[in-house]
């Protein structure tokens, strides 16, 4: 038996990564740029000015549904008003799920159910006001730490949620850019945690939308989330993957895979093949598509296979200009980058972590579908592979 998860074309795992994903409105973009209430909203005091607790109480509430992985919460590009409050709920769920075609298997810890955790998206100078839902049927206690906040712990610290639990906590999205969120416990729990799944992704963008360097408008059609997960399963003497009862079973057998540093699988949304074949991200020439990539815990490195990064924000910073015209770039660990690229050709693009081992033997690879009409110009088959020619 093949030990080893290779690409799987044709497998769908999505059942394994979210019941209930509302993916059909998870896309774009301007809908609530149309929205009469925000149209009404009351003038806001200046963006960067801190705000009182009477100010903070009197701003537009708007509460964010959340959607699975890939897809993104409905958002405006360009900001329509003033800072807004923006409610965000997580709940906590410990599930199993199933890792491959080899049947390994993990108790995931999950926000929302999914791997990665729903992607968040607000305005810079908007407030993320955040319920975080820890259900008594859960074993651990868990919390949650936004690399885009500002304040001790990252908010961790304000946010244990024992079993049977729920903390609220808000704080000020003053810096744009894409940022990873994850559970932070203590101690050897925080990467446990993180590489059982506990992480996921909030963008900040600018109230007055992406810019290339010379300030000239960037756009997209379309936004993707994809959520890279190094896993780090043991083991039995006979070299297959050890299968637990409850969540929280496998931590003494994880920490001695973690400690390696070598895990044995880096995926993208959760599981071996979860964006190939039915869960395959679909565009069409001519659109420009936003690509979300996170790492909580590794370096990674994505590159789309046949295409470009047309800009790219690779440390996730939208103070910074994007870099232009990149072939592949680079995601630090702990952080989210993204990329923006305008397809010019039809077919089957392949996303993936160039590091090809990690891609193609471990797992992190997914495809593009683009339609469209092909442009010779830019390639052509001038002769179809035959004898050669004596
Ligand atoms: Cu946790």
């Amino acid at each position: 038996m093949e030990k080893t998860p290779g690409i799987r074309s044709t497998v769908s795992r999505r059942n394994f990564l979210s019941g209930t994903a509302t993916v059909g409105g998870g896309l774009l973009a301007m809908e609530m740029a149309s929205n009469p209430a925000h149209a009404a909203a009351p003038k806001s005091p200046k963006a960067s000015a801190p705000l009182s607790e009477k100010q903070i109480a009197a701003l537009p509430r708007v509460k964010q549904e959340m959607v699975a992985p890939p897809f993104l919460p409905k958002h405006e590009q360009v900001a329509t008003g003033g800072p807004k409050v923006v409610e965000v709920r997580l709940d906590i769920e410990e599930k199993k799920m199933v890792l491959d075609d080899e049947g390994a298997e993990i108790w995931a810890l999950t926000f929302n159910g999914s791997v990665p955790g729903p992607m968040i998206v607000v305005h810079q100078d908007d407030y993320v006001e955040l319920t975080l839902v820890n259900p008594e049927t859960s074993a651990m206690e868990h919390n949650i730490d936004f690399h885009a906040s500002t304040g001790a712990l990252g908010g961790g610290g304000l946010t244990h949620v024992s079993p049977g639990e729920e903390a609220v906590l808000r704080f000020r999205a003053t810096k744009p850019g894409v940022f990873v969120y994850h559970c932070a416990p203590g101690g050897a729990m925080i990467p446990y945690h993180v590489c059982h799944g506990m992480n996921g992704a909030i963008m900040v963008l600018p109230r007055d939308g992406l810019k290339a360097a010379d300030g000239t408008p960037i756009r997209y059609d379309r936004a993707y989330y994809i959520g890279e997960q190094d896993y780090y399963l043991a083991k039995d003497e006979h070299d297959e993957y050890i299968k637990y009862e409850t969540a929280g079973e496998d931590y003494a057998d994880s920490l001695k895979v973690m400690a390696t540093l070598t895990p044995s699988h880096v995926v993208f949304n959760g599981a071996v093949g979860a964006l190939l074949g039915e869960g395959t991200l679909k565009a069409s020439v001519g659109e420009s598509v936003l690509m979300v990539h996170s790492q909580a815990n590794r370096d990674t490195r994505p590159h789309l296979i046949g295409g470009h990064g047309d800009y790219v924000w690779s440390t996730g910073s939208f103070t910074d200009p994007p870099q232009t015209g990149l072939e592949t770039w680079f995601i630090a660990g702990g952080a989210a980058g993204c990329a923006i690229y305008t397809f010019r050709q039809p077919g089957i693009y392949a996303y993936v972590n160039h590091n090809l081992i990690e891609a193609v033997l471990k797992g992190a690879s997914a495809h593009f579908e683009v339609d469209g009409e092909w442009n010779d110009d830019l390639m052509k088959q001038v002769r179809k592979p035959s004898q050669i020619k004596k």
